[in-house]
């Protein structure tokens, strides 16, 4: 199951999306591998053209590939940009894979997302239940997307041999992350409200959906040491989930961060807005097994990610 003993040592590593949360996360964890780490920036390529990508791996040659790039955002960037989440994930990552197995790229480290398995699947979600039944609708699109990009690997693993896998994280959270209101996922959304909120002194802040639903959150940092640790580590066809262990409610989770940034007030709830899947949980059974498992508890994250906000971007 494992195929451990894959070395990081002097190889070329290409980290498709170093820009983005996940991706820089990733180029920082690298600086510890005695590898190079390859990186280009979206005006020096376009990852949705296919020639552009064979052009610019060829001329690069990596030995590693880390697909951290991709459309992402939260529920409602999900629910009203279908054709971004479904398209340009599509392109992007077949592009790459493709033209990975070209230039005879050995690993590539293809990352998805909880939301690829059925809305209601028994909890916690193991890897096995992938296709078992219908996905959330609220991210189909992006669902369908990153099942592909797991199909891809598995294809090239199949026919070709490749040693292609591919990693599902939980919800991400950190640095880094995206705080636009109406794009960015759930916490980084929860941090700017609760801030504003507290310097204007607001007695409640308002939360989308009905706060029922439950999340695992799982800082990026650690991700990016799950990613390092599964290149090395793993070898094997079947997607391999990474998470956090434990799960909490939206409302919980608005608590836990009014109680970090120092927010008094109170909340309302949004009914007009989607509450998506009512629960995600990975099970992490495998990769906890092969001697992994996340090392930043929620509160923690939670404080670095504030301290992040405040320095770079938050106004006032
Ligand atoms: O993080 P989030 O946008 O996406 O929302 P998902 C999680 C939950 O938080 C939902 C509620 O129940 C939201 O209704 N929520 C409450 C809020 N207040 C807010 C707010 O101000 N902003 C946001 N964004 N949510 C995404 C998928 O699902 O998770 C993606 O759409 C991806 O495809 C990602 O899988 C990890 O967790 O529901």
């Amino acid at each position: 199951m494992t195929g451990a003993g894959f070395s990081l040592a002097g190889k070329r590593i290409w980290v498709a999306g170093h820009r983005g949360m996940v991706g820089g996360a990733v180029v920082l964890r690298l600086a510890s591998e005695n590898c190079t780490v390859l990186t280009a920036t979206h005006a020096e390529l376009d990852l949705t053209r296919q020639k552009n990508v064979e052009d610019w791996m060829a001329a690069n040659k990596p030995d590693v590939v880390v697909i951290a790039a991709a459309v992402v955002g939260g529920i409602h960037a999900n629910d009203t940009r279908p054709v971004e989440f479904l398209n340009d994930n599509l392109q992007i990552q077949s592009n790459i894979i493709t033209n990975a197995h070209r230039v005879g790229v050995q690993k590539v480290l293809f990352l998805g997302s909880s939301c690829i398995y059925p809305r209601l699947a028994p909890q916690p979600l193991t890897e096995d239940s992938l296709l078992t039944g219908p996905l959330e609708p609220t991210n189909q699109w992006y669902a369908i997307a990153k099942i592909a990009g797991v199909k891809l690997c598995q294809a090239y693993r199949r026919e070709y041999g490749r040693d292609y896998i591919s990693a599902m994280p939980t919800n991400l959270y950190g640095p880094g992350d995206n705080f636009d209101l109406m794009s960015s996922h759930v916490l980084p959304a929860l941090l700017v409200k609760t801030h504003r909120g507290k310097q204007s002194n607001a007695p409640s802040i308002e939360l989308w959906g009905s706060g029922t639903p439950m999340r695992e959150f799982l800082y990026v940092d650690d991700l990016a040491d799950a990613c390092v640790f599964l290149m090395k580590n793993y070898s094997h066809d079947a997607p391999i989930n990474v998470g956090y262990g434990s799960d909490v409610t939206i409302r919980a989770l608005a608590e836990l961060i009014a109680e970090v940034v120092g927010f008094k007030g109170g909340f309302t709830f949004d009914a007009t807005k989607p509450d998506g899947t009512p629960r995600k949980l990975l099970d992490c059974a495998r990769i906890n097994a092969l001697g992994w498992r996340a090392a930043t508890n929620l509160k923690e994250g939670i404080a670095k990610t504030y301290d992040w906000y405040r320095a770079n971007r938050a106004q006032g």
